[in-house]
């Protein structure tokens, strides 16, 4: 249907290049012009100096002229914007989540990935939600770039037309490992998409009131629950563990009991754990109630 990567190439790329094009002609005009009066009425030529006084025809020129010029790039832009706020009603559904620091994709029937698989030509309308702060959504090839803003629903959409992987980037500086944040986005054929998605586990809702903290919280974006590293510590088999930290600036070993994580939690630079960054983690402290804490703290027991 479109030889494009998506249905907003030609709107952005028009307007794009259309304004390059009228930036760089006044841009090599002026500077000409600039360097011929500058040699042609050089002081040192003797010609004297004189004073010009109102010329309204030059002047309603240098306003007209400007101004249409200003109008039509802003409707050209308007015109490749429009659509990209109009997505259609029988449009696809995901969602995406953006949390420290990667991407979460969501599909009907509670399925979820890390990578976002497409259909071609199909609709997609992807629904932005961010679980801590500020993200930006782009895919360059598609054109497409929108701000994930915490406690706001945001969204794209757009028309895949070529198969393929296409690069997906946070836009906004969210933190340490913001560089990281990026994710595939992989356009394949209906088939091929039907397969995938039937293919893909349903994921297993947890019931657990503290792992719902942790869920809410984003402490998961950082702690594993199973064993791998993370930008901190995982939490597998921590509670009751003995931790090497950091104190003050003098290493010893505690034992990860639930005060020791308690504190952890309202002061995560007191005790720093060897091997990690001091800094990294905010303090929850006024953010978490302690009872929120002590469900954590019952969790973290379970997760031997
Ligand atoms: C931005 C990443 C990040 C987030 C989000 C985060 N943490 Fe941490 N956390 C760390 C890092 C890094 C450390 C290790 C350095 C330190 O001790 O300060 C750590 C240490 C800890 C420790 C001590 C772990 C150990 O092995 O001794 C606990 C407990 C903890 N965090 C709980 C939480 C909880 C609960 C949340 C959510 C409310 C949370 N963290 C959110 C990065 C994070
Ligand atoms: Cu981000």
């Amino acid at each position: 249907m479109f030889s494009n990567a998506s249905n907003f190439v030609q709107g952005v790329d028009s307007a794009f290049f259309i304004i390059t094009g009228i930036s760089v002609f006044f841009l090599v005009t002026l500077t000409a012009t600039m360097i011929f009066f500058v040699v042609k009425y050089n002081k040192k030529k003797g010609k004297p100096a004189i004073q010009i006084k109102d010329n309204s025809l030059l002047e309603i020129t240098w306003i007209t002229i400007p101004m249409i010029l200003v109008l039509y790039m802003f409707y050209i832009g308007w015109q490749g914007f429009l659509p990209m706020r109009q997505a259609p009603k029988d449009a696809m559904q995901v969602k995406a989540i953006g949390s420290m620091w990667k991407w979460t994709f969501e599909y009907a029937g509670n399925k979820q990935s890390y990578t976002l698989v497409l259909p071609i030509n199909k609709p997609v309308k992807v629904n932005l939600v961010s679980t801590d702060v500020l993200h930006g959504f782009f895919i360059p090839a598609f054109r497409i770039k929108e701000d994930v803003v915490p406690k706001k629903h945001n969204y794209s959409w757009f028309i895949p037309g070529q198969l393929g992987d296409f690069d997906l980037f946070c836009t906004v500086y969210c933190g340490v490992s913001h560089s990281y944040m990026s994710a595939i986005v992989r356009i394949v054929n209906q088939q091929d998409y039907d397969k995938w998605i039937a293919a893909l586990p349903v994921k297993k809702a947890n019931t657990n009131s503290g792992h719902a903290v942790l869920e809410k919280n984003g402490c998961i974006a950082c702690h594993s629950l199973d064993g791998s590293k993370s930008v901190g510590p995982t939490f597998k088999g921590l509670s009751g563990s003995k931790v090497d930290v950091t104190t003050n600036g003098a290493p010893r070993k505690v034992t990860a009991d639930d005060a020791y994580i308690k504190t952890s939690i309202h002061e995560p630079n007191k005790d720093v754990v060897v091997g990690y960054p001091q800094g990294l983690m905010k303090s929850y402290k006024g953010l978490i109630t302690d009872k929120d804490i002590e469900q954590i703290n019952e969790y973290l027991k379970t997760l031997k």
